[in-house]
């Protein structure tokens, strides 16, 4: 594919995209965020590909949605732009995405992280929702995902205060799973990224999609989501293949069937 606001990469068993407008922060403007989700929805019909992973440069993993692009914009505009529509195509992502994220997550930058399934920051990540400052809020799920993730006090402080959280808050408050050095971060994370390549596949699909079902409704409706998802496993070969391993005292050779 020709894309000219991100990167694509195959590592192994793992899809990595880049954000790459490095003259704007990563700022999404429109042609990144679609891109980004054309590739992302690519990687996941891709058999050879495991795992996702998102990043950006070392200075900025987003810096938000393109300021410049949306100053002008009526709400009709914003609307009928299918930006909505758009921001909810990771929602359909059926692999486990990771963001990797180093520098500025900020604004839809941080909103598109923490819409990640797992983050794994560099020293210099600094996460935030500054829309505040611009005379907006945030739009693409800040108020809620953070809300979930790091209680009510931080994220009002963070949404209507400008809070930005290191990387080492970050980690402390359950938002990034580790924190690495700079050097060497994306590294990292594709390791992290092979480890959950080399699971099995069909368990990890569904596993992805009980623990998404906790942030969307009751605790009951939770657990039937993943009823629902754990007795299935039982007619894949794999579980017969994990099982029997187990017993026999030897490494699963997994199929995705
Ligand atoms: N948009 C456009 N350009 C940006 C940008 C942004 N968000 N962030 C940075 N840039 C540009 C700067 O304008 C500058 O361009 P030139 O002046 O060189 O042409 C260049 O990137 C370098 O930036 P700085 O000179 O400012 O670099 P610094 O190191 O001094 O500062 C910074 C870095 C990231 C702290 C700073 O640039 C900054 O505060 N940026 C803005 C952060 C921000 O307010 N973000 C929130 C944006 S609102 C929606 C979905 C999503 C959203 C809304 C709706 N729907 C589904 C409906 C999301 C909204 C947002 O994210």
């Amino acid at each position: 594919m020709d894309y000219t606001s991100i990167l694509t990469e195959v590592r192994g068993r793992v899809g990595i995209v880049t954000l790459n407008r490095p003259q704007a922060m990563n700022a999404f403007n429109t042609t990144m965020v679609t891109e980004l989700f054309d590739a992302l929805e690519a990687f996941d019909k891709d058999e050879n590909i495991g795992v996702l992973i998102v990043t950006g440069s070392e200075k900025a993993f987003a810096a938000g949605a393109d300021i410049k692009e949306m100053a002008g914009a009526s709400p009709f505009e914003m609307i009928t732009q299918g930006r909505v529509e758009q921001w909810d195509r990771i929602r359909g992502i059926k692999k486990v995405i990771i963001a990797a994220v180093s520098g500025w997550a900020l604004g839809g930058g941080c909103e598109f992280a923490i819409s990640c399934d797992m983050i794994i920051a560099s020293e210099s990540a600094k996460f935030g929702q500054p829309e505040i400052t611009i005379g907006v809020i945030p739009g693409a799920g800040g108020t809620q995902r953070l809300a979930r993730l790091l209680g009510k006090n931080l994220t009002m402080e963070m949404v209507i205060n400008n809070r930005t959280l290191t990387a080492a808050e970050a980690l402390h408050f359950g938002l990034a799973n580790r924190v690495v050095p700079v050097e060497g971060y994306l590294d990292t994370a594709v390791a992290f990224a092979e480890e959950i390549a080399a699971r099995a596949p069909l368990a990890t699909r569904m596993a992805k999609d009980a623990v998404n079902a906790a942030f969307e409704t009751t605790l009951a409706e939770g657990l039937k989501a993943e009823k629902r998802n754990f007795y299935p496993l039982f007619s894949t070969e794999d579980q017969k293949e994990g099982m029997q391993a187990f017993i026999e005292k030897r490494k699963p050779n997994w199929k995705g069937k």
